[in-house]
């Protein structure tokens, strides 16, 4: 509507501040607009989710052999997005995916988070990049929140499942963005333009107004099993391997949040979603939005390969009914 006014009004101001508790990770997330938890998975069980996804990828290609290079047929790899993430195929939903995201330490991590363990989980995508198949794209710093929405809404989350060293792939953030960017927004920008979307970028322009401030970006290091975890407003974007990077980076995305903020219409949406086997956004209780389940090949036909639901199903107890939204706490 382009007569709309933007007030106050139809800004959404949420009730939720982090408690400051003497945990270090959680007054960084609090400060820094990020965390890196550690050992949230232990080391075997990371290993094992690695396993599996690539265990899933050489479903598509049997001959990919993740330590010898000259087997990565980019044309054999079931179709990515535009940002290397898996989100056909019924993938979210596979059996490893969901263990994952029932892992206690990650539980734990965003139950001490939001002070609620009735929490809902996202139906987000898988990342396996090999090293070296393309050549590395420029920033492309963002934060998955409209600025229309004011405050804490939404916390993401990285379970990581391989090295993340310098050279490696990794998030990268930028600490403190968190607490500037509604500044950014009222003083830089035209509230007319203000979607409801979840998801703004920023041009070199709008990053002169985060430098002069003294920010500047970071790599974010991770070992194994930790789960990184940042405040939707705080920038990042994907961070590229370098030339000497020989890992395949491994991630799940995962966020969670209380039960309790989702909307009826929400709450029946992620239902759905979960009951064809759908990918929605990085949001797990608003913002539930089902991504194309088809996959289309780089022609645009629809991939062949199609999955209407995973390889191995997920064992739906009452936990995964809980955190999918499908059975109310
Ligand atoms: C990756 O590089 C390190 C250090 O150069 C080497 O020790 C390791 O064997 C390499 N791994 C693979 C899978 O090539
Ligand atoms: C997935 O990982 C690769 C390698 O680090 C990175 O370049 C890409 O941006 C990541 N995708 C997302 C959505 O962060
Ligand atoms: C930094 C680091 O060592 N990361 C680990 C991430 O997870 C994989 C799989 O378990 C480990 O092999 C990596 O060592």
């Amino acid at each position: 509507m382009a007569t709309e006014t933007v007030t106050a009004s139809t800004q959404v101001y949420s009730p939720f501040k982090l408690t400051v508790s003497g945990e270090d990770w959680l007054d960084q997330l609090e400060s820094q607009g990020y965390a890196v938890v550690k050992g949230a998975i232990p080391p075997e069980r990371a290993q094992y989710y690695q396993q599996k996804a690539i265990e899933w990828l050489q479903s598509f290609d049997p001959a990919l052999n993740p330590n010898d290079p000259s087997t990565w047929n980019a044309a054999n790899l079931p179709i990515q997005t535009e940002r290397n993430t898996y989100e056909h195929y019924s993938v979210v939903h596979e059996k490893f995916m969901w263990e994952a995201r029932q892992e206690p330490g990650v539980l734990d991590a965003f139950t001490k988070i939001w002070g609620t363990d009735k929490l809902l989980v996202s139906f987000d995508s898988l990342n396996v990049t090999l090293p070296n198949l393309k050549p590395a794209r420029a920033p492309w710093p963002h934060i998955d929140q409209a600025p229309r929405k004011r405050g804490l809404h939404c916390i993401q989350g990285i379970i990581n499942l391989s090295h993340a060293g310098p050279e490696d792939g990794s998030l990268v953030v930028i600490p403190g963005s968190s607490k500037l960017v509604e500044e950014f927004f009222d003083t830089k920008t035209d509230p007319s333009t203000w979607q409801w979307k979840d998801n703004v970028y920023f041009d070199d322009k709008d990053m002169d107004f985060f430098t002069s401030r003294g920010l500047k970006p970071m790599k974010v290091l991770a070992e194994p099993g930790d789960l990184i975890v940042w405040d939707s407003r705080t920038i990042h974007w994907g961070g590229e391997p370098t030339q000497k990077s020989n890992t395949t980076r491994t991630v799940i995305y995962a966020a969670y949040a209380p039960a309790a903020l989702a909307s009826k219409e929400s709450q029946a949406e992620k239902s759905r979603v979960f009951s064809v086997y759908g990918a929605t956004t990085h949001w797990p209780h608003d913002n539930i939005k089902l991504r194309d389940l088809q996959a289309s090949l780089p022609d645009g036909t629809p991939d062949p390969r199609h999955r209407p639901e995973p390889l191995e199903k997920p064992l739906v107890n009452e936990k995964v009914l809980q955190l999918a939204g499908v059975k109310p706490y």
